[in-house]
């Protein structure tokens, strides 16, 4: 045999994740950002009840944990807000916005933190410094002069806090429109819209504690080891006791196999680590809904030959429409879904039976199962396996989606929606005195379409790089040059704000980790996390510039601009956020006493009914929901043999990018790679560091190309392959999205491949 050929920055990663390389990379993140000296006791307030709250993930942390959780991408994140770097007015006057587009989204966010309100000025293509005053006054006129106000659109980014993104939504409901276009929408949409018809709520119903007494851990679709890796601990515990973990995943990712916890002082010590999963099922990219429906039939199949496999009583008592849903089953050949989920009948009836011997199990998921053209129904799935066996309202017990900015989930809970429930807009009428306006409103993807068309003048965005974030650049950033108007108020400046239409303006806000005064002294905000626990986060350090002001400051500012006959004291409002949870109290039952709740370390829980056996569905009771056949139909062409996911790399959050690594993948310094399976590159006439054009292979998707990538050998699911975000956004038409959420159907793309012309 030929010696493999070798690739540069490929390098297989031998060890176990965490240990003494995450060690190692969290002393990088610390010395290319910070200065040493603030280090150590800023990362022993993250997460701690006097501290601020990671703008990491929004895994939970141990309630009043004295022990300080080590994370090396919560020490990227904190680090990368906490720099020392600075982008001032005098960097704009130097870099033209022209020349600023030429960048990469990794250099334009390591220029550093922004320090002044800027505007940019047409005629020197520059970014110039404007008076908070006047930016709020700019911005207010512009919104009066929209002859509608739906042609206004109002997008938030997961990591504002619940008082942000209150204050948000009621400004923009004053101004008039319901357009609320959101990360979420890019994300856990599935979750959100899809639960609710199953369970009665669109979130998670476990708690931290659930996972010291489930039997059985399944994770689907999600990667801890670089997404959520605060949850290592607890996976690592559970493995430690002895439950098995079985992982679906189409590509083998190390933390999910084998992880040394940094805080183990014998693992340390001795370089040993634990195995994680105890079986690891690389299903096909996509065919999660196959295999779910295989593991299903298989119980049915059990209980139609007299195993007690199935909770019957739980199911008679709890739930509906069971006889249709096993029928269905029963109906689905094995052989239609061992082709869809490539995974063999004898795999899917072992983990079959591992279920059926577990009294309490827990489903862990995340964007594999979510971006998907039928996400919503991937996740009813999943509530339906769980629903089998009863495993809901009981210790250990429960389904755990994985959410992604550290207070996506807040925002959502505290109004940021563009389809308002009645009691919402009842609460804001009976607290504020004004009437919000009931039609419903453009989601993420609806929100550029709008703004595609012309049907959308004016942009604000609560953080985030929406342009980037969207599938299809060539659609989304050539639209976004024709707003009237494009607000940001962000951290430090991205690709989005480059994108300047006839107007735009840049407001820098505090972040999570810096102290916020008020007129009544220094605030807290709240966050939630992927458990529904409300805690307080208070920043310590000092602002990055004297000229910064909060979220909440900034949008009572544009608000008063804006509304000049508000019905809304804003600036009573901001003086103390004490007010501003009332108000959210005054609204939502479920904060009652949320003042003297957060006062507590670790806060509270909000109400799950799904925990206590109660289920607001219309029928009072969960529901089955069929997935009708086997796999999401994507229209593809018959040449189209690979489908395509894309995926977060380790050294990176969303559009952000810190460094050009995915350790645990064994890529080093580049990002520029298709992950490929060595029968897939057989089969298709490559070698490991061939160049490739990848084509999207869908009606209509001629100009969804992207050209000159590396393949490299990965150990990934036989016909699947995979791609960073957001690179490989250009192959993602804006259209391909699940009908139900909205999700664009990132992990799921027909592509064909061809050999790059040689230049
Ligand atoms: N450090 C860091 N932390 C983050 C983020 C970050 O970018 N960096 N982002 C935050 C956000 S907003 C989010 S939403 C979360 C995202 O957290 P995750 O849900 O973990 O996100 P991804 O990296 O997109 O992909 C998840 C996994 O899905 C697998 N996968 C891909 N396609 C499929 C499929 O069809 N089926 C199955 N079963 N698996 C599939 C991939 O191999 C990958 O392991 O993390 C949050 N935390
Ligand atoms: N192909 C593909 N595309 C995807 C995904 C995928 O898996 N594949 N994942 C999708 C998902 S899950 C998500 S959530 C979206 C992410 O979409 P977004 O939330 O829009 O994007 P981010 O990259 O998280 O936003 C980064 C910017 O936020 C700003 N920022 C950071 N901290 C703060 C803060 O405290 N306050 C304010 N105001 N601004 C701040 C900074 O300016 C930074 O440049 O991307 C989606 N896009
Ligand atoms: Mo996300």
């Amino acid at each position: 045999m030929t010696k493999p050929r070798e690739v540069p920055g490929i390098k297989p990663y031998t060890s176990p994740a965490g240990g003494w390389g995450a060690l190692g990379a969290t002393a990088k993140a610390v010395r290319e950002q910070m200065e040493l000296s603030e280090t150590p006791l800023l990362l022993y307030r993250t997460n701690k009840p006097a501290g601020f709250d990671c703008p990491g993930c929004a895994w939970p942390d141990k309630e009043h944990s004295s022990t300080f959780q080590f994370c090396e991408n919560g020490a990227k994140a904190v680090t990368w807000e906490a720099t020392k770097k600075r982008v001032p007015p005098s960097f704009f006057a130097a870099n033209t916005v022209t020349s600023l587009r030429e960048r990469s989204d990794h250099d334009l966010e390591n220029e550093g933190r922004l320090t002044h309100p800027m505007a940019y000025d047409t005629a020197s293509d520059s970014y110039q410094p404007i008076s908070w005053d006047a930016a709020f006054a700019r911005i207010g006129t512009a919104l009066r002069a929209l002859p509608d106000p739906n042609q206004a659109e109002f997008y938030t980014s997961g990591r504002a806090s619940n008082e942000a993104a209150f204050l948000y939504q009621i400004f923009a409901r004053e101004y008039g429109t319901n357009n609320f276009p959101d990360c979420s929408n890019m994300c856990h949409e599935a979750t959100s819209v899809g639960l609710p018809h199953a369970i009665g709520i669109g979130k998670g119903t476990v708690s931290l504690d659930d996972f010291d007494h489930c039997d059985l851990l399944i994770s689907i679709g999600h990667n801890p080891g670089t997404n959520h890796p605060r949850m290592m601990g607890t996976l690592h515990e559970i493995s430690r006791r002895g439950a098995p973990i079985i992982v679906f995943n189409p590509l083998r990712e190390r933390a999910l196999e084998r992880f040394a916890d940094p805080q183990n002082a014998v693992e340390m010590a001795r370089f040993s680590s634990t195995q994680i999963a105890s079986s690891y099922y690389q299903v096909k990219v996509g065919g999660d809904a196959a295999a779910l429906k295989g593991i299903m039939k298989a119980l049915v199949t059990a209980d139609d030959a007299g195993e007690p496999v199935l909770d019957h009583l739980f199911i008679a008592k709890h739930t509906n429409g069971f006889a249709a849903f096993a029928d269905d089953l029963r109906a689905t050949p094995w052989h239609a879904i061992e082709i869809a989920s490539g995974l063999g009948r004898d795999a899917l009836e072992a983990v079959a039976a591992a279920y059926a011997k577990s009294k309490a199990t827990i489903v862990t998921y995340g964007m594999g199962i979510t971006q998907h053209l039928r996400g919503t129904g991937n996740v009813q799935q999943i509530a339906n396996l769980l629903l089998m066996r009863g495993n809901f309202g009981k210790p250990g017990a429960g389904i755990c989606p994985l959410r992604g900015h550290s207070n996506v989930q807040g925002d959502r809970t505290v109004g940021i929606t563009e389809k308002p429930n009645e009691a919402l807009l009842v609460g804001i009428e009976r607290h504020f005195g004004f009437r919000p306006p009931r039609a419903h409103g453009h989601d993420a993807v609806a929100a550029m379409q709008a703004i595609i068309e012309g049907r959308s003048k004016i942009l604000i965005c609560l953080g985030g790089n929406l342009a980037v974030a969207l599938p299809d650049p060539a659609q989304c950033l050539p639209a976004m040059r024709k707003l009237d108007l494009a607000v940001h108020i962000a951290t430090k400046l991205n690709r989005s704000h480059l994108l300047v239409g006839r107007d735009s303006i840049l407001l820098p806000c505090l972040g999570r980790t810096e102290r916020d005064i008020q007129e009544t002294g220094p605030q807290s905000v709240t966050v939630e996390d992927s458990m529904s626990m409300v805690h307080a986060s208070t920043g310590k350090l000092t602002p990055a510039s004297d000229h910064l002001r909060s979220e909440p400051a900034i949008i009572a500012g544009i608000a008063e601009a804006s509304l000049p006959d508000s019905k809304v004291d804003w600036r009573y409002l901001i003086a103390d956020y004490d007010r501003i949870r009332d108000a959210i109290e005054a609204i939502y039952p479920d904060f009652h006493d949320y003042n003297a709740r957060i006062a507590v370390p670790g806060g509270f829980r909000l109400s799950l009914p799904p925990t206590e056996l109660v289920w607001t569905t219309p029928s009072g009771k969960a529901e089955f929901i069929c997935f009708d056949g086997i796999e999401e139909d994507v229209p593809m062409s018959a040449d189209a043999h690979l489908r395509l996911t894309t995926i977060r790399s380790h050294d990176q959050y969303n559009t952000t990018i810190y460094g050009q690594d995915d350790r645990y993948r064994g890529v080093f310094g580049r990002r520029d790679v298709l992950f490929m399976n060595r029968e897939d590159l057989a089969a298709q006439n490559l070698l490991p560091g061939d160049l490739v054009d990848i084509q999207t292979a869908l009606p209509g998707s001629a100009g969804n190309r992207l050209e000159r990538v590396t393949v490299i050998e990965y150990d990934i699911a036989r016909g699947s392959v995979a791609a960073y975000f957001p690179e490989a956004n250009c192959l993602i038409p804006l259209s391909h999205h699940d009908a139900d959420s909205g999700t664009p159907s990132y992990k799921s793309i027909p592509v064909t491949l061809s050999p790059s012309p040689k230049i």
